[in-house]
């Protein structure tokens, strides 16, 4: 039935799709009616395979219970994880529901942040993995749902570096910035990163996920492809909006009596419906001040029209729902209260859950719904509603917050948060022609009907099925290479200190060295790294102190210029003592070099040393000019550097860009050091090579190209300053400070 339906499939969500009721006479266990779990269990029963959740019980209350599931019905087996009230407690109704659940949809305020609750959904995640590992074979495809497991896939994947996983959040991703307001955010990315697939409902969601591992992380990102390079495996990023059941819906939609025509006057009462989990951000409260408005402004409708709204009891543990129950029920007490005439009252207000057929009549029999959440994944009552409108008439009014928006754009969409425009949009979709409501319906319904269910499982699958193809078919990017190497070593210090040359490095090598200017991607990202406290950011060169601060004019930089001869940063200023000694004889090397005559060379007096550049020089000429300018410097008694199509003279003392690495570490965090710092150096240069020695076994370096005496000395390798942005994107983004 389904594409890759060789692998069998392992199903891990919180909850198992029934609830189990412990009786005298033995457990009654009832299915939890839905699409989801409907479609999926066929696709379970075709493939072979079991679906792991939580039961709803816990072990304290229910004993044995909390690990039982019922018997394997049409090849589906279940297996129940079982967990004591003080998991539920932290776990579920803790980390999950008042951390997760409200920062996810933007409840910033009301997310709590506790370490204990975090530790125990570590654990339970964990355990929850553990169970896929001994239900799974090493082909089976494990797919993880939803905001409680998101840990899941890392212990996963650390148990079995080739499984097949797939992950789907069923609810949003919100944006970088409120994401990290979480503690664990890393941890949390690290945890999601480790399927093949990470599937979202919207493109939206999907960009923000990217943003994260890119900032987050450090990771590289193609946000095109939606592809994160991660622990050397190509991780693919997708929106997959979920669908109904868009057939059985129908069916149970058309067995319903017609629906009463209500457009003129006189008519009958039309009916508006809202049907709800009870939860905060489904707008609960602003629909009811909506209908409020609605008879204040448009009397017209008193009398006319019914609001009916269908509450599903959930999270009743949690303290925020009780007080929202409390809210509510205030709120319709006083709307009824004020507006109730003759046999007439404007809101009906059910608690309680309906058996599917009942709830697909309310909606067929329902001239309009009202769906506002503040923010949802995506909304399932949207979809179901317009799959129940087998006649092609019903206007939906929906919430732009809510993912279902991105697809459903033919309904009236509106801010939930706006009182006012929701009323006149129930005004106008009550006042609707029906032409229009047709034509609107017609095409909502085509685009339900296009995205059924089935449709999402049999593409969700697919997708991360070639998501395992391509993620193992991949070698490590060289960046990636390097972080691995270092993630764990530089975690285990507070401060990490880069050392990072300049031309070739941070810039590309160019014709003439005054148009080495940072592209606006590395300067931003250089005064990022500037203002992060755990960084200690040293720009080095072989140019004139005053020529790289003008390149790199950001404050808090430390930059050594002269191949170290000058330093200049927070707490340090230095000059090596005896350069000024040799400054006529550079001064007189200068005016020497000068006076070679090949066209194209080009004399840089930089003050302490000095360059003479042959990049623009004819090649057939090339040598000659280098050969007159290593005399003309020895003649002057200069030590002499052969870089990159440049020959350098500096005074014969001492010191390299090296020895200035040491001072600049000694001055600012003390002789114990490397007690306290992990140190990388970056460059490209011949030059750098003297601070690779001077860092062998103490710190790190990374040769940027091939070194061009052909000997690496550097640790490791990166190819271009592409390569050091991406590298240095990392570092900044604290990518390596270990999780927890
Ligand atoms: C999460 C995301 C995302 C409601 N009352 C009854 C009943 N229901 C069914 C509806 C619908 C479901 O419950 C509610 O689904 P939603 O999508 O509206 O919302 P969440 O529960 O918050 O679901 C959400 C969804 O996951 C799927 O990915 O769309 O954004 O938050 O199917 O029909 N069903 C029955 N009786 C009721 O009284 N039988």
């Amino acid at each position: 039935m389904y594409a890759s339906a060789r692998h069998s499939l392992v199903i891990v969500s919180n909850r198992l799709p029934f609830t189990v009721e412990p009786r005298p006479e033995g457990p009654l266990f009832t299915r939890s009616p839905g699409g989801l779990v409907t479609a999926l269990e066929p696709v379970l029963s075709d493939r072979g395979g079991v679906w792991i959740g939580w039961n709803g019980l816990n072990t304290d209350d229910a004993g044995d219970l909390a690990g039982f599931a019922p018997e394997s019905q049409s090849g589906v087996r279940y297996r129940a994880l079982p967990l004591s009230a003080r998991e539920v407690a932290r776990y579920y109704e803790g980390f999950s529901n008042r951390t997760l659940w409200p920062l996810f949809h933007y409840f910033v305020s009301s997310t709590r942040i506790d370490a204990r609750t975090w530790r125990t959904y570590e654990q339970v995640n964990q355990r929850f993995a553990e169970a896929a590992v001994q239900e799974s074979d090493p082909d089976s495809m494990i797919w993880i749902h939803d905001y409680q497991l998101l840990r899941v896939p890392h212990y996963l994947r650390q148990h079995h570096e080739r499984a097949r996983i797939g992950f789907f959040l069923h609810v949003p991703f919100p944006s970088a910035d409120v994401f990290r307001v979480l503690p664990w955010s890393r941890a949390i990315m690290r945890g999601m990163l480790g399927a093949d697939l990470v599937g979202f409902h919207v493109q939206s969601y999907a960009e923000h996920f990217l943003l994260c591992a890119e900032r987050l992380l450090g990771c590289e990102v193609d946000s095109k492809a939606g592809i994160v390079q991660f622990e050397g495996r190509q991780v693919s990023v997708q929106a997959h909006p979920i669908g109904v059941d868009v057939a059985h819906i129908e069916a149970l939609a058309s067995a319903a009596p017609p629906r009463p025509d209500v457009t003129e006057p006189g008519d009958g009462v039309a009916q508006v419906l809202g049907v709800d989990r009870l939860d905060y951000s489904k707008g609960l409260h602003q629909r009811l001040l909506s209908i409020e408005r609605l008879f204040e402004l448009h009397p017209m409708h008193r009398g006319r029209v019914t609001f009916t709204q269908i509450l599903v009891p959930s999270r009743e543990r949690v303290k925020e729902y009780e007080q929202l129950k409390r809210d509510i029920d205030e709120t319709i007490g006083r709307v009824n209260g004020k507006f109730s005439e003759g046999g007439w009252t404007p809101i009906r207000y059910m608690v309680r859950s309906f058996p599917q057929d009942e709830l697909m009549c309310r909606y067929h029999q329902a001239h309009v719904a009202l769906v506002t959440p503040l923010r949802d994944g995506m909304n399932l009552v949207a979809k179901e509603y317009v799959a129940a409108q087998v006649s092609n008439d019903g206007v939906l009014i929906l919430s732009e917050l809510a993912g279902a928006a991105e697809e459903l754009q033919e309904a009236l969409l509106v801010n939930p948060f706006d009182v006012e425009a929701v009323t006149e949009a129930l005004h106008s979709a009550l006042t609707m022609p029906r032409d229009e409501r047709r034509a609107r319906m017609s095409a909502l319904r085509d685009r339900v009907r296009a995205n059924d269910v089935h449709g999402w499982i049999r593409r969700f699958l697919q997708a991360a099925g070639l998501a395992w193809d391509r993620a193992r078919n991949t070698d490590l990017s060289p960046s990636d290479r390097v972080r691995r190497a270092l993630e764990g070593w530089l975690g285990t210090r507070s401060t990490v200190a880069v050392f990072v040359d300049y031309d070739g490095t941070l810039t590309p090598i160019v014709d003439r060295p005054e148009e080495a200017v940072l592209s606006d991607a590395v300067r931003e990202l250089l005064e990022q790294a500037a203002r992060v406290p755990y960084l200690d950011l040293v720009v080095v060169s072989g140019r004139a102190l005053d020529d790289v601060r003008s390149r790199v004019p950001i404050p808090g930089i430390t930059v050594v210029g002269n191949h170290g001869f000058e330093i200049e940063g927070p707490g340090i200023s230095y000059r090596h003592p005896h350069v000024d000694a040799h400054r006529a004889n550079i001064e007189r090397a200068a005016g020497d070099l000068a006076r070679i005559d090949a066209p194209g060379t080009q004399v840089e007096q930089k003050g302490a040393t000095v360059a003479f550049h042959v990049r623009r020089v004819d090649s057939a000429r090339k040598g000659e000019a280098v050969t007159q300018a290593l005399s003309v410097l020895r003649d002057r008694g200069l030590e002499v550097m052969v870089g990159n199509q440049v020959v350098e003279g500096r005074p014969p003392l001492d010191w390299h860009k090296g020895r200035a690495v040491l001072h600049v570490l000694r001055e600012r965090h003390g002789a114990n050091w490397p007690s306290k710092v992990r140190v990388i150096y970056i460059g490209d240069d011949t030059t750098d090579q003297d601070a690779f020695r001077s860092l062998r076994g103490i710190g790190r370096s990374i040769q940027v190209g091939r070194a061009r005496n052909g000997t690496a000395t550097a640790d490791f390798m990166l190819p271009d300053p592409a390569a050091v942005l991406q590298f240095l994107r990392w570092l900044v983004s604290g990518g390596f400070v270990s999780p927890g």
